[in-house]
């Protein structure tokens, strides 16, 4: 394809049926075969997708995730469909057993979820599913029955999980950043004691090639943090997690929300103001505690030896969706995405998820080297907030070739734009939709 509109009808009817396809009647899963359940983030990217397909289904898309909020605001990493045979996939909810395990941290009776959580899109896919379609939204009070739990999840990032004390989330799994294996977790993830090989069964390899997915070890590791977490009731504060990081796009994500729910709250009535205080709050410890000058991006923090870890992620140019960052970091971040690291405008055609010349990038591997559709989707949106209008035009346009030719790929090889993982992934195909319509497509 050469043309910046990949307008045929064929390729929108395609993404259509993918989201109708994984529609369960309240929300989309990522995928039927792969993950059979709703998982947040990619509830937040369909939604952003499939209000130009129908705002009242993005709307109920995100509700349903609100609904099995738990009492502290956290906002679980899945909710399972209880009609889906357990063996689906892995962990599945007789291991997190949220009802009971988490009751104390307010898990909701009566739905089975995760205890972990993942990045919060959620305040910015709630503005744009409004923003779709503004009089149905305001028919249905969709914004006035969603601001309140927003502004609570926002809450409990920043009050319970800020387990460093300087006024930034933590992340206490490696599936939380939702960047699962990357190079990053190494280091903090090698104090893990990973659990006994053969005392859990992965549901993940029956669906794709081991060498595109985490590795065993990865794993038992996962295993064992996940299930101390639950031992402990999901407690967070003085719980002692053994793997406690400052991720950037957690933070950088959780900020452009901030700001987000300061235009709800606009909306809505209610005063915008402490949205845009605390915004300005984290933009500043996020400069503070995870930028690096020499490297040109940000890092992560490992909170318990208080050291940036020295791995070049994708997750360190997140930052670009920050408003208010200060300009020349901003300037920076840009060469470094147009670098020999990300090849962004030359040797690559998507954004990697790891630095290309890092010592563990490997094309192939999930988070490892990859590239993804919805960190390339975030970085457009980044590139065009801080005037780089041109090469944002040229990412939108690759980003959209490559999730149509791919066949709507859970991940690319990020040089060729082979597809990995596996197809007819949700978000995948909802995003091109978004980046269509931004590009002026109609349908
Ligand atoms: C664990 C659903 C999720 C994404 C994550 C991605 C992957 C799960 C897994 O799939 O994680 O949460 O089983 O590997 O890493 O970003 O939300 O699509």
């Amino acid at each position: 394809m050469t043309s910046a509109r990949p307008a045929s009808a064929t390729w929108v009817s395609d993404a259509r049926r993918v989201l109708d396809e994984n529609w369960t009647g309240s929300s989309t899963v990522p995928s039927r075969s792969l993950y059979p359940h709703q998982w947040s983030w990619d509830s937040a990217f369909i939604a952003i997708g499939s209000r130009h397909l129908s705002a009242r289904r993005a709307q109920r898309e995100l509700e349903t995730l609100l609904a099995a909020q738990w009492g502290d605001g956290r906002i679980p990493h899945i909710v399972f469909n209880l009609s889906v045979p357990q063996g689906a996939y892995f962990p599945s909810p007789d291991f997190w057993r949220s009802s009971t395990a988490g009751a104390s941290a307010g898990a909701p009776a009566g739905i089975e979820t995760s205890g972990i959580v993942q990045p919060p899109v959620h305040a910015l896919a709630a503005l744009l599913v409004h923003q779709a379609d503004p009089a149905a939204s305001a028919r249905h009070g969709f914004l006035a029955r969603t601001y309140p739990r927003l502004t609570a999840w926002h809450r409990y990032l920043t009050g319970a999980r800020d387990l460093g004390g300087h006024g930034l989330v933590s992340v206490v799994h490696p599936w939380e950043p939702g960047m699962d294996n990357s190079p990053c977790w190494d280091a903090p993830l090698a104090r893990v004691e990973p659990v006994e090989p053969g005392t859990f069964q992965r549901a993940d390899l029956g669906h794709g090639t081991a060498a595109d997915r985490p590795t065993d070890l990865d794993y038992g590791r996962y295993v064992r943090l996940a299930a101390d977490y639950r031992d402990g009731g999901y407690r967070d504060a003085g719980a002692g997690h053994t793997f406690v990081v400052e991720d950037p796009g957690v933070n950088a994500l959780l900020i452009a929300s901030e700001h987000a729910l300061a235009e709800i709250a606009a909306l809505t009535g209610a005063d915008p103001s402490p949205h845009r205080a605390r915004a300005a709050r984290l933009t500043a410890a996020l400069t503070a505690r995870l930028w690096d000058p020499a490297a040109g991006l940000f890092l992560s923090r490992d909170v318990r030896g208080d050291v940036l870890i020295p791995e070049l992620s994708a997750a360190g140019l997140l930052p670009l969706l920050v408003p208010d960052l200060p300009r020349e970091t901003a300037a920076t971040l840009v060469r470094t995405a147009c670098g020999a690291h990300f090849g962004l405008g030359s040797s690559v055609r998507l954004v990697p998820s790891y630095d290309l010349q890092g010592p563990a990038f490997d094309p192939s591997r999930y988070w490892r080297g990859p590239a993804w559709l919805n960190v390339n989707w975030l970085l457009e949106r980044g590139l065009r907030l801080h005037g780089e209008a041109s090469r944002a035009d040229a990412l939108r346009t690759a980003a959209l070739e490559t999730a149509v030719s791919s066949g709507f790929a859970e991940y690319v090889d990020p040089h060729t734009g082979q597809p990995r993982g596996i197809r007819d992934f949700s978000w995948t195909a909802a995003l091109a939709l978004d980046l269509a319509v931004a590009a002026g497509h109609a349908f």
